[in-house]
């Protein structure tokens, strides 16, 4: 500020909210994202899981009661907030890595890309943990450390190597004088029992300092007795599940140091004044009903968005509709640059929730969009979720939802599964047949059923709400450009003479009968290869 003002400056300056609290100076920002966490920490009330680093957090920041990702399923959830499109925008339909082999489309640009462009060089972007998008040329960091340099392991749960990575990207940054958007992608609390059971089913032991596994010095273990722990009501209420819970909880105790570790960091570096800092995740846990399900905990995602520039709502929370898909035009309105434009962006900047809550409108609504998980499993399922109800559209019904390879190898899935087979009770809401075999639309009434019990589709009573719904959901599809918008009972024609008006043709399945779904009552063979 100049020395001395002239009376009309000032005046300016006033009109411009010159207390400071709309500061001239881009922010950086901090995105800090978990592994498949859901809502497993103290701030949302889980009473077992110690979590003081991300409370203290939630504390400084908002924190979102409704935020929901667009799709659940790592590589396209990054994707998303990578890119701001849906995965059937984006290209990113499934896993990026090995077989599966999914990208973004070659025109897609993401976050780090848009970044360089738009400031002409000048911000300074960098992931370090795990990454798992591509192609790499659309993903360009200026500073990378992930799994793509480093066993996933050591990048993406030893906090104390991230805790480096860190201070080494905040130093070049504050050298340079450049704006940054690091991006830190902890691996925990991710599933590992099915490639290194010897750490724990969530590699919970790795790095403990028990006999064999090594120490991460940074970290201090953090044990569960699964005895006290309670069995939240999704879940089936087994001593499986709770020796399950507390090694989840462990490793996200390790999470949630390793967020405490960064934010001293940031603070170190001088930086915490000038820096938005979000925590969220990229899918629900992978317990039956979450990860890769658009069920609620699928996708309902934890959300603390926390600005020193934004005093007003501190240590509050928000009950707007908000979609990970929001997370791309926040970080380019903190760096202050002008949005995307077009309807594949439908994320709206979430930086003046952080002033004032939004009045709820009858028309807030998030959408899902679900297609692929590994390569093997293509079950496309297409959702919009309003206050108060759920619609699903399960473009496969035909087929029965499948089962992922670190969900299969749980000891939570292997025990429904010995169940279902020996025909044996569980303590569950659903049976595993219902959970495979789904109908084309699921509709729910959220708030009087959030379990999504009663499917509602059928009833006519919900005739209205049925037909507003896949009106609403159909049009997102349309708007999103979404590939699968005429699935299943039509084709898509969009090219040639359809160019100008695409059109859904019909595969005449109204005429013709299926036959009932065969349940099988005997399990005959099982092949071991
Ligand atoms: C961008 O940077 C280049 C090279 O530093 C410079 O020549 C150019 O004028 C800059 N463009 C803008 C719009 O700042
Ligand atoms: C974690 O990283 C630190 C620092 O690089 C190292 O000393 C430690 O051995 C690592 N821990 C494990 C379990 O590999
Ligand atoms: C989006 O549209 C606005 C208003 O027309 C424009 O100022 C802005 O530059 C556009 N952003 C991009 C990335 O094209
Ligand atoms: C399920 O059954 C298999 C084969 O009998 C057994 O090895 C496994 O321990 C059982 N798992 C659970 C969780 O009950
Ligand atoms: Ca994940």
């Amino acid at each position: 500020m100049a020395k001395r003002l002239s009376l009309a400056s000032l005046w300016l300056w006033l009109l411009l909210g010159g207390s400071g609290c709309r500061a001239a100076a881009p922010q950086n920002v901090l995105l800090l994202l978990a592994d498949d966490a859901g809502f497993e920490m103290g701030a949302y009330l889980n009473k077992y899981c110690q979590t003081p680093n991300l409370d203290a957090l939630a504390s400084r920041g908002l924190l979102f009661n409704n935020a929901f990702s667009s799709v659940s399923s790592c590589s396209p959830s990054r994707a998303q907030l990578l890119t701001g499109q849906a995965s059937h925008s984006s290209g990113m339909y499934g896993l990026h890595q090995g077989v599966h082999n999914f990208n973004v489309l070659p025109e897609v640009s993401a976050l780090p890309n848009v970044l360089r462009q738009q400031s002409n060089g000048s911000i300074f972007s960098g992931v370090i943990g795990k990454k798992h998008v591509g192609p790499a040329a659309n993903f360009r960091f200026d500073f990378e450390q992930t799994e793509e340099q480093h066993s996933i392991n050591q990048i993406g749960r030893n906090i104390t190597r991230m805790k480096d990575y860190a201070r080494q990207f905040l130093a070049q940054a504050k050298q340079s004088h450049r704006p940054f958007f690091l991006l830190v992608a902890f691996h925990d609390p991710h599933r590992c029992g099915h490639i290194t059971p010897q750490f724990g089913e969530f590699c919970e032991r790795w790095g403990s300092g028990e006999t064999g596994m090594g120490r991460i010095p940074d970290w201090q273990p953090i044990y569960y007795d699964w005895r006290n722990l309670e069995v939240p009501a999704w879940l089936p209420d087994t001593d499986v599940v709770r020796q399950e819970l507390a090694a989840q909880y462990m490793t996200i105790s390790r999470l949630d140091q390793g967020v405490g570790l960064m934010l001293r960091e940031l603070q170190a570096a001088g930086l915490a004044d000038d820096t938005l800092v979000i925590y969220t995740s990229d899918n629900g846990p992978p317990f039956p009903g979450g990860r890769t399900n658009l069920y609620e905990h699928g996708i309902r995602s934890p959300l603390i968005v926390s600005s020193p520039k934004s005093e007003a709502r501190r240590h509050e929370t928000s009950a707007a509709m908000v979609s990970l898909l929001d997370i791309y035009p926040t970080v380019l309105e903190a760096l202050q640059l002008s949005p995307q434009n077009g309807s594949r962006f439908s994320g709206q900047s979430l930086l003046p929730v952080l002033q004032r809550e939004p009045k709820p409108e009858e028309s807030d609504a998030v959408f899902g969009s679900q297609s692929y998980h590994e390569v093997t499993m293509a079950y496309p399922m297409r959702m919009v979720r309003n206050r108060r109800y759920k619609l699903i559209h399960n473009l496969n019904y035909w087929a029965d939802f499948p089962i992922d390879q670190d969900f299969y190898s749980s000891p939570t899935f292997q025990q429904i599964l010995n169940a279902t087979i020996n025909g044996q009770a569980l303590p569950w809401y659903r049976t595993l047949q219902q959970y495979y075999q789904r109908p084309e639309w699921e509709l729910y009434d959220i708030k009087a059923d959030a379990l999504e019990r009663f499917n509602l589709a059928d009833k006519p009573k919900y005739k209205a709400t049925l037909k507003q719904l896949q009106q609403k959901l159909f049009n997102w599809q349309v708007d999103t450009a979404d590939p699968w918008r005429c699935a299943p009972h039509a084709v898509l024609q969009a090219q040639g003479v359809f160019k100008e008006h695409p059109v859904c043709l019909t595969l005449g399945h109204e005429a013709i009968q299926r036959p009932k779904r065969r349940v099988l009552t005997q399990y005959e063979q099982y092949v071991l290869i």
